[in-house]
């Protein structure tokens, strides 16, 4: 078998979760994945294809998700085991402090002499901080489209150590978005020179994945998190960036701007968007959720991408970032008739949609879903938030009010397609947003501000202690109590009004309370000064705290479409890997070799 190159890691939330007892809370119910944040970057898969498609062997291994499906299974084993020329760990997310660091060191204990990369959103906020405080990271390879750059530093990695007659690749100094550490342990940071503005170089379709699979024989390590094989949801990209503000948001105009370099979004191609859709639904009937306002860059890029899906016999989901005209829905339901839509108010009171940088009416709103059930929507999703700017516990208690007038208004018949969701923004405020550069401005106090406070409140007992924010209206006690409060009633209304079966309301009521009672217990235990005590009565409710983890405020399968049977399409993905078997076999024989 070939050698190996780079093995992307993605590494759980916390490393330990599974011995650590941690109260989650609902901080990823209304994300696919569970509380260890499973889910790996679209990134890794498109920095493995431009790799390969440069000459290198990539690898993906998702460590969360193995260890999420295998309670026997080692990942400082499977560490070891590995032997490419370097391992990169996404620090994307910045809940990943914990576990992206904890795998930094299982790989530096085993292989001592492989370079490790970190990248990703937070990475590229502290690569400074990254670099100074962890020996064990070697690069951050900064900014939001690092294909390029990696490939120039992967060149660099094989140069340094092929023999010296052959030896060659970029210095590190010339690499645009690294920072390194030198010899004297001097941290440089090279200019953030690399932002594309298109995404016309990379491949958005997981036919790497697919391929990767077969040629790794290793499913279990590809997969994206842990349900995924039962619901097997995709996503399509259509940009790097974003023209909103909204001020507690990471990913914001404001952000890319200041950590990226990127001054204004790069966008993929309608038709090669469309063409992605088109591939994915090669192996998978699943969803496709189409990630970013289709109308952003403008209605024609939006008409362009709906004529080029247009008679796509595939459920399509989209996310909206505010207020969609009465044509513009009927345009969507003539290009797609299987399609669902997602909305994020936030609010329900206009003030503090407007105080987070969101500025439409609930007039416009209603209007909006109004327009999307006629037009045919197969189901509307709404999210709001908890941990707003100008948000109160009895704002909080107003949405869910909201929600109630929203479903008497569209789901009091048999037609239940509206579903309001609600959550909390956890675990943390993010890095880089506008609310983190200035807190006080925007009424928040912020708790933690290094990598180091932030990988501590990971393993913190309860999800209270993890927040890193308060605001000014709500404590970190009433942003939780809040939530559980509304959870509960949003429960409750879902189960009066047909969302969700009365049964499964129960079983959720009953998680609720129980979490809540596990909140009072964990606090109670934290008052204790005696540590050792301490950590033994926390241990002694691992058990309960367990079983209290999973969909605290929703079950998961709310945020589901109602599937086939046949999900992954086996025949059509046999089909495009002897497609590429053939494809590598008449490659073999040719005398041409790929050169990187
Ligand atoms: C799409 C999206 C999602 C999708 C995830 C899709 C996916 N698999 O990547 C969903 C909806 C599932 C999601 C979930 C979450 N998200 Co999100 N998400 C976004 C969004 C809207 C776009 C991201 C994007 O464009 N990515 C594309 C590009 C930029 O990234 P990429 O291709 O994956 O990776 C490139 C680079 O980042 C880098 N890179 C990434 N990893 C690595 C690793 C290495 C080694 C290297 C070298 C480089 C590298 O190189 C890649 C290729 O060029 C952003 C907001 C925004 N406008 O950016 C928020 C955002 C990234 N999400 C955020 C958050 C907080 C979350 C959640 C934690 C929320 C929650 N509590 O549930 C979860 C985490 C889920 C998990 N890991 O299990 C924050 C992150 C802030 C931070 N710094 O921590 C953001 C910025 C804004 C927000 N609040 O939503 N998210
Ligand atoms: S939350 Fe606002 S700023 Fe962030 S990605 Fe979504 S629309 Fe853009």
């Amino acid at each position: 078998m070939p050698k190996i190159d780079l093995v992307l890691l993605h590494a759980p939330s916390v490393y330990d979760f599974r011995k650590e007892s941690i109260l989650y809370g609902p901080i990823s119910d209304l994300v696919p994945s569970t509380p260890v944040f499973e889910l790996y970057p679209i990134g890794f898969t498109t920095i493995a294809e431009y790799l390969e498609r440069h000459g290198y062997r990539v690898r993906i291994v998702n460590l969360a998700v193995r260890m999420l499906n295998d309670p026997r299974f080692d990942p400082e084993k499977m560490i070891r085991s590995l032997k490419p020329l370097a391992f990169g760990i996404d620090l994307h997310w910045m809940a990943h402090a914990h576990g992206a660091i904890e795998v930094a060191k299982l790989v530096k204990k085993h292989h001592p002499e492989t370079p490790v990369i970190l990248g990703g959103f937070s990475a590229s906020y502290f690569h400074q901080e990254l670099l100074r405080e962890y020996q064990v990271v070697d690069y951050v390879v900064r900014g939001d489209s690092t294909e390029e750059p990696m490939l120039q530093l992967m060149r660099h990695i094989r140069g340094s150590k092929a023999p010296s007659a052959t030896a060659g690749g970029p210095p590190l100094s010339d690499i645009p978005n690294l920072a390194w550490r030198d010899a004297k342990g001097e941290v440089h940071a090279n200019p953030l020179s690399y932002a594309p503005t298109d995404l016309n170089h990379v491949l958005m379709d997981y036919s790497y994945v697919v391929r990767a699979v077969a040629r790794d024989r290793d499913l279990a390590s590809y997969i994206p998190f842990k349900h995924w094989l039962k619901y097997p949801i995709t996503a399509a990209l259509t940009c790097r960036g974003c023209f909103h503000n909204c001020h507690t948001c990471g990913g914001s105009a404001t952000t890319f701007r200041q950590v990226f370099a990127r001054r204004k979004p790069a966008f993929r191609a309608p038709e090669d968007l469309a063409q992605d859709i088109r591939n994915i639904g090669r192996f998978s009937n699943g969803p496709v959720f189409v990630l970013g306002d289709i109308r952003q860059a403008g209605l024609d890029y939006a008409t362009r991408f709906l004529e080029a899906v247009r008679g796509l016999n595939h459920p399509l989901m989209f996310e909206f970032f505010g207020p969609i005209s009465s044509q513009f829905m009927e345009m969507v339901a003539e290009a797609v008739p299987d399609f669902t839509i997602e909305i994020s108010p936030e609010s329900h009171s206009e003030e503090v949609r407007y105080a987070f940088g969101r500025r439409y009416s609930n007039e416009e709103l209603e209007r909006t879903i109004a327009y999307a059930l006629e037009a045919g929507c197969r189901r509307f999703d709404l999210f709001f938030m908890i941990g707003l700017p100008r948000q109160t516990y009895q704002s909080v208690m107003e949405t869910i009010a909201y929600c109630e007038h929203l479903m008497q208004r569209f789901d009091s018949g048999p037609d239940k397609r509206l579903f309001p969701f609600i959550s909390p923004m956890a675990p943390f405020l993010d890095p880089g947003s506008r609310v983190w550069e200035d807190p006080e401005a925007y009424g928040y106090r912020l708790l933690y501000r290094t990598v180091e406070e932030h990988r501590q409140a990971l393993v913190q007992p309860s999800w209270k202690y993890v927040l890193n924010y308060e605001t000014k209206w709500m404590s970190r006690d009433e942003i939780v109590d809040s939530t559980y409060e509304a959870g509960l009633r949003l429960n409750r209304l879902k189960a009066r009004y047909g969302l969700v079966d009365p049964r499964q309301a129960e079983i959720t009521e009953r998680r609720i309370l129980k979490a809540r009672r596990l909140i009072e217990q964990i606090d109670d235990v934290m008052s204790i000064t005696d540590g050792g005590r301490r950590r033994k009565l926390l241990r002694a409710l691992k058990p309960q705290v367990d079983g209290a983890n999973l969909s605290t405020v929703c079950e998961k399968s709310e945020l589901e479409l109602p599937l086939g049977w046949l999900k992954l399409n086996f025949h059509k993905a046999a089909l495009l890997l002897a497609g590429d078997l053939w494809a590598r076999l008449w490659r073999r024989k040719s005398p041409v070799e790929v050169q990187s």
